[in-house]
């Protein structure tokens, strides 16, 4: 069953409005040819509801499964420190033992999450409880990923730096997620440098982000088996509204390849180069380049 949270919801209703959020639609059955013709192609969003329905892993997949299979490995953590300038930027907050990390995200709220975790090399038997989607190819078989969160847990609005298509698949509870394509970069207050945005979506403040009102953008909530096809490049901001899990399949064309290399590149380079020589100075510089175009969208 879907809970219904809404926390940006109520927010609407609190302060009138707010960006326009369309929901994303949900469908089942398509084909190869619809789905490349009427998404793909178009980069348009959309839930696809029977995807991992023949899939092992959404039956199998539970806490207690993990726990009981994959507890002792170690993995690293983030809390919503991960984007503070500062001697943190970027790095894992702790690690710890799997089985007391899923322990933590069944109790209750926390920041805690995991992702960009290759689960799978340490476990690759988890790769048979799951297949490509037959809709399309290109997929990048050996990089499937996993991301966890607790309840309350965040993934503040970015775009995937290695610029892929994405199919995100959810497991056992509900994920909200916000979208963006990506002409709305100004609108979001895009730092320069970065996949980052540096609004914040459960907490927006239209004083500082006036811009932001006039942001358009999609949402849902994502419910257990259910798979999100993300365009490449598209804006995302994700929120746990309780402790869960999501598996992304990946997929490539030359072009996202080839602007995904470059991101890479300028973002490990660039963005960590001068973060650590200047830290909250390089953050400043960032944040009034991205005020400066947000005024210039709002003037145009
Ligand atoms: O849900 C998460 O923890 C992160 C998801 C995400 O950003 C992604 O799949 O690219
Ligand atoms: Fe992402």
């Amino acid at each position: 069953m879907i809970e219904n949270i809404g926390f940006v919801k109520d927010f609407k209703h609190k302060r009138g409005i707010i960006m326009q959020l369309q929901q994303i639609e949900r469908v089942s059955g398509l084909t190869r040819r619809d789905f490349e013709e009427e998404y793909l192609k178009k980069s348009k969003p959309v839930v696809i509801t029977d995807i991992a329905t023949q899939w092992a892993a959404t039956e199998k997949w539970t806490f207690k499964w993990l726990q009981d299979n994959y507890g002792h490995l170690e993995v690293p953590l983030y809390d919503n420190s991960f984007r503070k300038p500062g001697k943190n930027y970027l790095t894992p907050k702790v690690k710890m033992p799997f089985g007391d990390y899923l322990d933590i995200i069944q109790a209750g709220p926390t920041e805690l999450r995991m992702f960009l975790f290759n689960i799978f090399k340490h476990a690759p038997e988890l790769t048979n409880d799951f297949s490509m989607p037959t809709i399309t190819d290109g997929w990048l078989k050996n990089i499937p990923m996993m991301f966890f969160g607790g309840q309350g847990a965040k993934v503040d609005l970015h775009y995937d730096l290695d610029c892929a298509t994405v199919f995100i698949t959810h497991f056992q509870t509900v994920k909200k997620v916000i979208l963006f394509a990506p002409d709305q970069g100004d609108y979001i207050y895009q730092h320069p440098f970065t996949v980052q945005s540096e609004v914040e979506l459960d907490a927006p403040n239209f004083d500082k982000h006036p811009a932001l009102k006039y942001a358009k953008g999609y949402e849902t909530d994502l419910g257990h088996g259910e798979t999100l096809f993300m365009p490449h490049l598209w804006w995302h901001f994700m929120y746990y509204t309780k402790g869960g899990f999501s598996l992304s399949l990946r997929r490539h064309s030359a072009y996202t390849f080839a602007r995904g290399s470059f991101n890479l590149a300028r973002h490990f380079v660039v963005d960590k180069g001068m973060n650590m020589m200047l830290g909250e100075k390089w953050t400043a510089y960032k944040a009034n380049k991205a005020k400066q175009r947000a005024s210039s969208v709002l003037a145009s």
